[in-house]
C-alpha cells in the first residue's frame, strides 16, 4: 500500500493494521479521520461486508493511564448492559449501549510500536451526532438522553471507577493552576486578553461553589459521565430521539451537577462553542427549559432537594470553568485542547465568558424555569 495520509498525518497503511487488529470479520476497505474532538483522534472503519465501526486513538498526555479508562468503560458496559436488557421504555424509545472491541488476545485495547493507544468501539447505527443545537425538540432530547444515562448509572458504586483525570472539573484546582500560569507568563495584552483576565479576576468566589457543596455534604459524589457536551448524544436519524451517550472516557466519581452544567452550557448557545462571532453569543432560556424538561422526565426520580438548588450555580459555574480552562490553555501555548491555530483556545475562551455573561444577566429568569420544572 502507497503512504497515503490521513487530514491528521497518520499514515493511512499504520491505521489499516491498527484497525485490523479489532476487526469483528471481514476485510478492513477504508480508514477516514471522524468527529471534531478536542482531545483524541477518532476514525471511522468500514469493513468490505460494508459493517462499520469506530477507532480511536486515545490522548496520552491527557488520559496518562488509559489502561484505566478502559478499565473503567468495561466495568460501566458490564453494569449497564444487563440493566438495558431488563429495562422497560416508553413506546418506540430505543436506547444503545456501544460495545468495547477487543483485539484477538483478548485486550480492551492495543499499544501500537510508535506506543500510541487505541481502541475500538462498536457503530451506533443510523445515528448522528451534532456540534450545535438544532431545536427546541434537540434539546429535549439531549435532557432526556443525559438523564437516562444517569439512570443506568445511578446505581454504579463509585468505588468500582477509577479516578482516570484527578482534578477533572475541581474548578478551584483550574483556578490556581490558572494563577501559576500568570505569574510565570510574560502576557502580550489585548483588548480581548485583558477581557479575559479581568472576567477572571472579577469572580474570585464562583469557582468555589460545587467544591464548596460537596465538603459541606449537600452534594455528594456518584457516577456521572463527565463530558455531556453536545455532539457526545447520538441521535436516531429516523426518530430524531436520542439513542447514545459516547465519549465514555471521562466516566467516573464526581457531582452530576458538573454533568448538567456542561450539557446546558453546551446545548444553550445556539452560535455553538466554534463560533467567532463572540460578542453575540447569548445563553437562551428556552433551550434550558427544553433540556431540563428532557432531563427531569427522567431524573426528578433521583435528584434531591440540594441537587435543584444547585443547577442554576452549576450551569454559571461550569461554562466560566471551560472558558478558564481555554484561556489558560491558551495562554500555556495550547498544550492541552487540540487546536486549529495559536489563537484557538483564545477565541474559545472568548465565547465562553460571553455565554457566563449572558446566563449572570438572565439569573431570575433561569432560576424561575428550574423553580417551575420542580
Ligand atoms: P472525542 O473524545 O475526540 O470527542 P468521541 O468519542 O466523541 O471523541 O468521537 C468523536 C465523534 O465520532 C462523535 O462526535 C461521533 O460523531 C462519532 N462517534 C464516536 N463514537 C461513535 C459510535 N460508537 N458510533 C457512531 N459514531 C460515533
Ligand atoms: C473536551 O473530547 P471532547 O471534545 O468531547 C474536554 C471537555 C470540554 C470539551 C470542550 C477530557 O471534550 O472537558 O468540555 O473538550 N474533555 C476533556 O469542547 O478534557
Ligand atoms: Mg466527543
Amino acid at each position: 500500500m502507497t503512504d497515503n495520509f490521513t487530514a491528521n498525518n497518520q499514515p493511512l497503511h499504520h491505521l489499516v493494521t491498527i484497525a485490523e487488529q479489532f476487526k469483528p470479520e471481514g476485510q478492513v476497505t477504508n480508514v477516514q479521520q471522524y468527529g471534531s474532538g478536542n482531545i483524541n483522534c477518532t476514525y471511522l472503519v468500514t469493513l468490505n461486508n460494508q459493517q462499520l465501526f469506530i477507532l480511536q486513538r486515545l490522548n496520552t498526555q491527557v488520559f496518562r493511564q488509559p489502561r484505566l479508562v478502559m478499565d473503567n468503560i468495561c466495568t460501566l458496559s458490564n453494569f449497564v448492559r444487563p440493566r438495558l436488557e431488563n429495562f422497560t421504555f416508553p413506546a418506540n424509545r430505543r436506547w444503545i449501549f456501544p460495545l468495547v472491541l477487543s483485539t484477538p488476545n483478548k485486550q480492551h485495547h492495543l499499544i501500537a510500536q510508535d506506543g500510541s493507544f487505541w481502541r475500538a468501539m462498536s457503530f451506533i447505527d443510523n445515528s448522528q451526532s451534532f456540534d450545535t443545537i438544532q431545536d427546541i425538540h434537540h434539546g429535549q432530547e439531549i435532557g432526556y438522553g443525559l438523564g437516562m444515562f444517569h439512570e443506568l448509572i445511578n446505581d454504579l458504586p463509585i468505588e468500582q471507577l477509577a479516578d482516570t483525570l484527578e482534578g477533572f472539573h475541581i474548578t478551584p484546582g483550574y483556578l490556581e493552576h490558572y494563577k501559576a500560569v500568570i505569574a510565570e507568563t510574560k502576557i502580550k495584552k489585548s483588548p480581548e486578553i485583558n477581557y479575559c483576565l479581568k472576567f477572571i479576576g472579577d469572580r474570585p468566589d464562583l469557582p468555589y461553589i460545587l467544591e464548596n457543596a460537596k465538603a459541606s455534604g449537600k452534594l455528594k459524589l456518584r457516577t456521572i459521565h463527565g463530558d455531556p457536551k453536545i455532539n457526545n448524544f447520538m441521535i436516531d436519524c429516523s426518530t430524531n430521539q436520542a439513542v447514545a451517550m459516547i465519549d465514555l472516557d471521562t466516566v467516573k466519581p464526581g457531582l452530576i451537577h458538573y454533568d448538567i452544567g456542561d450539557c446546558l452550557r453546551s446545548g444553550c448557545n445556539r452560535l455553538g462553542e466554534e463560533t467567532d462571532l463572540w460578542e453575540e453569543v447569548t445563553f437562551e432560556p428556552e433551550l434550558a427549559q427544553a433540556i431540563l424538561q428532557g432531563y427531569l422526565q427522567i431524573a426528578q426520580a433521583f435528584l434531591t432537594e440540594n441537587d435543584y438548588d444547585y443547577i442554576y450555580d452549576s450551569i454559571r459555574l461550569l461554562v466560566f470553568e471551560l472558558g478558564l480552562r481555554f484561556f489558560t490553555d491558551y495562554l500555556e501555548g495550547n498544550v492541552y485542547f487540540n487546536v486549529n491555530h495559536a489563537q484557538h483556545n483564545l477565541a474559545r475562551a472568548l465565547v465562553q465568558f460571553k455565554l457566563t455573561e449572558s446566563i449572570e444577566a438572565q439569573e431570575a429568569v433561569i432560576r424561575k424555569i428550574i423553580h417551575d420544572l420542580r
